[in-house]
């Protein structure tokens, strides 16, 4: 008997896309430094950092239809943001709290990602509330397709709704109200728990009472699975299988990326109090941008040349962004309650 190999999604990927994923986690990890510069000179006040996360984020963004399907990101989601559209100067100006600035017109505290044109959602700060409001949107995706309702007439494909948080936040009842709607209306929605093992100095086996955040599928009656989130193609491979589930009708999908943050909870944390720095060190070895650029120059995508390109561009449009954003005016102060209250009805 013969077993047919079952090619990975990933397999049918261009070079052209493959450098494109290269070039988000660049991007998004030069940002990210920029931002932690920023901080530790006194020029901002905030930022929760997404470094060591970039293969789990640009894994998903690249497996769903960008702009078209409905995302709801937490916090340390930058480098899925800038897959998804949002630029450095667009982060850098909600980390200033600039005019203009994208999710709010700088009142919205930064990495609270949310851009219209991009389908980004915007979030609350309590973490596992984007949960259920992504299982609400997946809803309405089902019931108008069965209705026959249109919402964009230039969308005529299945949509789905993606939501990631972190291991920590399972442990929220909004976590297991989103999860079990999910299940019993068998929704077009995946969660991404990003599981990097801490929340701030809570570790995971203090979080829940079993191994793994992907064993809790069978509970709400959706499948799980689990993935290297440092492994960026290995993300793309499960979560295309989940996006195609959820396209087909097939219901909805756990899926638990193992990775790690090599940097603290936030720009306020101090890890050397509850983690040993040789841990930290051990992750760093399997950092997902080395381990994706060596893949490939390893299989002739990528030169020594083109590295050095990428290298330079990343930090040109990162030193620009700065220039920029620490050029942009402050809001004006009749600017203070826009957007934050409905307008008074006139007596
Ligand atoms: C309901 C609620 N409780 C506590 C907090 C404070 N808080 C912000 S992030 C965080 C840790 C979340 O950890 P995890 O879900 O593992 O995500 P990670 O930061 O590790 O990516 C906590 C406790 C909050 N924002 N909301
Ligand atoms: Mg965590």
């Amino acid at each position: 008997m013969t077993t047919k190999a079952v090619e990975r999604p990933s397999a049918q990927l261009s070079q052209e896309t493959l450098l494109d994923m290269f070039w988000m986690m660049l991007l998004a990890r030069r940002t990210d430094e920029r931002a932690w510069v920023l901080h530790r000179q006194g020029k901002i006040a905030f930022h929760a950092s997404g470094i060591g996360h970039e293969g789990a984020q640009v894994g998903a963004a690249f497996a769903i239809n960008r702009g078209v399907d409905y995302v709801y990101p937490y916090y340390r989601d930058l480098a899925l943001s800038i897959s998804l559209g949002v630029t450095p100067l667009d982060y850098l100006m909600s980390t200033f709290g600039k005019k203009g600035e994208y999710s709010s017109g700088g009142k919205q505290m930064p990495c609270h990602y949310s851009v219209k044109a991009s389908n980004i959602v915007s979030g609350s700060s309590v973490v596992a509330t984007q949960v259920p409001q992504a299982a609400g949107t997946a809803f309405a995706i089902k019931y108008r397709q069965e209705t026959g309702l249109v919402d964009r007439a230039d969308v005529t494909q299945p949509r789905l709704a993606l939501t990631c948080l972190g291991e920590g936040s399972t442990s929220q009842g909004e976590w297991h109200e989103g999860m079990n709607w999910a299940g019993v209306h068998q929704l077009p929605f995946i969660c991404l728990v990003q599981n990097n093992l801490y929340a701030i100095s809570v570790p995971v086996d203090q979080q829940m009472a079993v191994p793994n955040v992907a064993d809790r599928a069978a509970a709400y009656g959706m499948k799980g699975v689990m993935v290297d989130g440092n492994d960026m193609l290995a993300v793309y491979d499960v979560m295309k299988a989940a996006v195609e589930r959820a396209y087909n009708g097939d219901g909805p999908t756990l899926v638990e990326a193992k990775t790690y943050r090599t940097v603290p909870h936030s720009s306020d944390d101090d890890d050397r109090s509850y983690r040993s720095r040789e841990e930290v060190e051990e992750w760093k070895l399997k950092d997902p941008i080395t381990r994706f650029q060596q893949y490939l120059t390893d299989e002739g995508i990528l030169t020594p040349d083109a590295l050095d390109d990428y290298q330079q561009r990343a930090k040109a449009q990162v030193d620009a962004a700065t220039q920029a954003a620490e050029a942009a005016p402050w809001p004006d102060i009749e600017e203070l309650y826009t957007g934050v209250y409905a307008p008074l009805e006139e007596a």
